[in-house]
């Protein structure tokens, strides 16, 4: 069912605490929490706490949360005091894709190229 968790998802391990993460928030319906290999000084990723695949599927079947999900992108970056930010929904496998649960990539602290590879 969407929105479920799935036993084999890392990032609902993660929300669920059962897999150990720097969170830096947490609200009722998401968490973000420090990327384990940064691309950047400042690397977090806000997922929602229910099992989306994807962005697309989350925004098309919980467009509320996918709001949520996007506030709490602009909360980080303000805790950051990020002036100037990326956020980045990799979706799909061919797009970078590599953990299959919806998640934002807020990067900064440093210049950003475009267009990005
Ligand atoms: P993506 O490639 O867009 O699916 O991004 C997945 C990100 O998840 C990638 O930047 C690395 C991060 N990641 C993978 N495994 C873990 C983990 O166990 N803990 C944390 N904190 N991040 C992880």
């Amino acid at each position: 069912m969407p929105g479920e968790p799935q036993e084999d998802c890392l990032f609902c391990k993660i929300a669920e605490g059962h897999v150990p993460a720097t969170i830096v928030r947490e609200t009722k319906t998401t968490v973000a929490f420090q990327d384990i290999n940064p691309q950047a000084p400042v690397h977090i990723l806000v997922i929602p706490k229910a099992h989306y695949p994807n962005a697309a599927e989350l925004a098309t079947a919980a467009p509320e949360l996918a709001a949520d999900v996007l506030r709490e992108t602009k909360e980080v970056a303000d805790e950051q005091q990020l002036d100037s930010y990326r956020v980045v929904f990799n979706t799909g496998a061919g797009a970078g894709q590599t953990v299959f649960h919806a998640h934002a990539h807020v990067l900064g602290g440093r210049g950003m190229q475009w267009p990005p590879g």
